[in-house]
């Protein structure tokens, strides 16, 4: 029995301790509940002799849709006179208008009453009576069944006519109880309070008070407070993870990046498969980015080290242009974030002559112009993390995931040797999942390479580790989801939402 259920059932005890008999009808008006509620509690107590009930059948009159739409809009032939009043109507266009039940019913009422003529010949119903009659006793006799609703009040043959002629109303038999004191009602039963009060405790008179029992077993009320989307469930506890490590957040608030930052400044060459048309979204408006007036010497530095290498690196020599570097596209992946951050760690170097280790990660949407499935939309969280510190290797990579993982619950890592076009070397990750036991691929790394670092001014000495993942997959495994579209986007049902645990892990 729930709290609402328990309070019902103490008022009714206390009601019974100041009268003889009460009536489940009447209480499930007072209480504002339905009628089954209050026979669940009186039934409780049956049961323990608190109470006695005894059954009765009332008969009460209700209205059906008829009925209430002759409440609203009058009588059926009422409806009808003030229809045709503008003129005569044929019955097709009567019907129509009113639906075959209302029409049939006043046309049959006026015609009795000869309020209405019908010409046979021209299908035309015309009024019969100089004015529409200003009472309705039709429509009065319904508001007052709404009102005193039992039948002994009314002549049977007027019932009858209004419910089996007409079909406006219905004779329903209600099964209500009378429910008096039982053999073991006494008022210790009644003497119950509902609450502990500040006033009991400041003045003592808990000890004399009789508590009803501790339902341990009660449900908490329906709270319609928000809910966390289980994708961020995810994301927060991805984040904490970060944080707790003692990484800071990027700033990934731009959806929208130039091809320079996304794929120029990482030493993605031009004609990279990865940046046409097929693999990227690009934007017609704004079409480009000024990023070169912003910082034209590195830019003339990202220019060299593509065409003619530099930092013992012989480039990709090809001719750069300017013009693709400035397409602005939906960032294909938030590296694009990690490669604007370090260039500023570089600027800060260069101004103050002193560098400083920093741990970064970002978890934001990314965009791939690839084709949709059941695991793949247009787009997708990544979450990535770097650290950009002093002399740091493939040992120190491989060890900070291991850390990573380990705290997500995968702690049982393998490495593949991979290819990025701005790491080197880059490994696949992959994790023994502790419920399948089945080896996944949990997300790829490397090391940043000279070319992407030099560039920018940072030391030759600072080297960065850096590895990314995605949001949804880790979300669709702990969900049990095949389809993307139930985690991500306008398919999601929101009482998926609103059913979360609002803690991802260990649950
Ligand atoms: O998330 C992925 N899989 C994954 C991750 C966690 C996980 O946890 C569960 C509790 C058990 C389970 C699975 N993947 C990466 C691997 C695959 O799903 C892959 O098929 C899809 N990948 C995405 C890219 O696909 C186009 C996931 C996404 C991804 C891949 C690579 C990076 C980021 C996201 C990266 C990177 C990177 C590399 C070097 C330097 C900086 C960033």
């Amino acid at each position: 029995m729930d709290s609402q259920q328990e309070k019902i059932r103490q008022e009714i005890l206390s009601k019974l301790s100041k009268t003889e008999t009460l009536n489940s009808e009447d209480l499930s008006k007072e209480f504002n509940v339905d009628h089954q509620i209050i026979v669940g509690i009186i039934k409780s107590l049956e049961i323990k002799e608190i109470i006695s009930i005894s059954k009765l059948e009332k008969k009460e009159i209700s209205l059906l849709e008829n009925g209430k739409n002759c409440i609203e809009k009058g009588s059926p032939n009422i409806q009808i006179l003030k229809e045709i009043k503008s003129g005569p109507k044929t019955k097709k266009e009567l019907n129509d208008f009113f639906g075959k039940e209302i029409f049939s019913h006043g046309f049959s009422m006026a015609m009795k009453s000869k309020e209405i003529t019908y010409d046979k010949k021209t299908d035309l119903i015309t009024l019969n009576i100089p004015e529409i009659p200003k009472n309705d006793e039709f429509q009065e006799k319904l508001l007052q069944m709404q009102k005193e609703n039992d039948p002994e009040k009314y002549d049977q043959k007027l019932l009858k006519d209004y419910q089996k002629n007409h079909k406006f109303i219905t004779i329903q038999t209600l099964k209500t109880f009378q429910i008096s004191k039982g053999k073991n009602f006494n008022d210790a039963n009644t003497k119950f309070e509902t609450d502990l009060t500040t006033e009991l405790l400041i003045d003592g008179k808990w000890e004399k008070s009789k508590f009803s029992k501790y339902n341990y077993n009660a449900l908490g009320k329906e709270t319609n407070n928000g809910a966390l989307h289980r994708l961020l469930c995810v994301r927060e506890q991805i984040r904490s993870i970060f944080l707790e490590q003692g990484f800071e957040e990027m700033p990934t608030n731009n959806w929208v990046e130039s091809s320079f930052w996304n794929f120029d400044t990482l030493f993605q060459p031009q004609q990279h498969p990865s940046r046409d048309m097929h693999d990227t979204f690009f934007l017609s408006k704004p079409a480009r980015s000024h990023c070169q007036k912003i910082y034209p010497d590195y830019f003339e530095r990202v220019k060299d080290v593509h065409e003619k290498g530099g930092y013992g690196s012989i480039g990709w020599q090809y001719k750069w242009s300017y013009d693709e570097a400035e397409k602005n596209i939906l960032r294909t992946h938030t590296t694009a974030v990690s490669s604007r951050m370090l260039f500023l760690m570089a600027e800060e170097f260069k101004k103050t002559g002193k560098f400083t280790p920093k741990k970064y990660f970002s978890i934001d949407r990314v965009f791939r112009n690839e084709s949709l499935d059941n695991t793949h939309l247009a787009e997708f969280h990544q979450i990535e993390g770097f650290i950009c510190d002093y002399n740091l290797g493939l040992g120190h990579l491989l060890g900070t995931i291991e850390s990573y993982f380990k705290k997500l619950g995968l702690d049982k890592l393998r490495f593949k040797p991979a290819y990025n076009p701005y790491t080197e070397p880059s490994c696949e990750i992959f994790a023994l999942h502790p419920n399948t036991k089945k080896w996944v691929e949990i997300g790829n790394s490397g090391v940043f390479r000279p070319e992407m670092l030099e560039p920018m001014g940072l030391p030759s000495n600072i080297s960065v580790i850096a590895w990314g993942f995605s949001l949804e997959r880790p979300a669709m495994i702990h969900y049990h989801l095949n389809n993307i579209r139930e985690l991500f986007g306008h398919e999601v049902n929101i009482k998926h939402t609103q059913d979360a645990s609002i803690y991802y892990f260990n649950e």
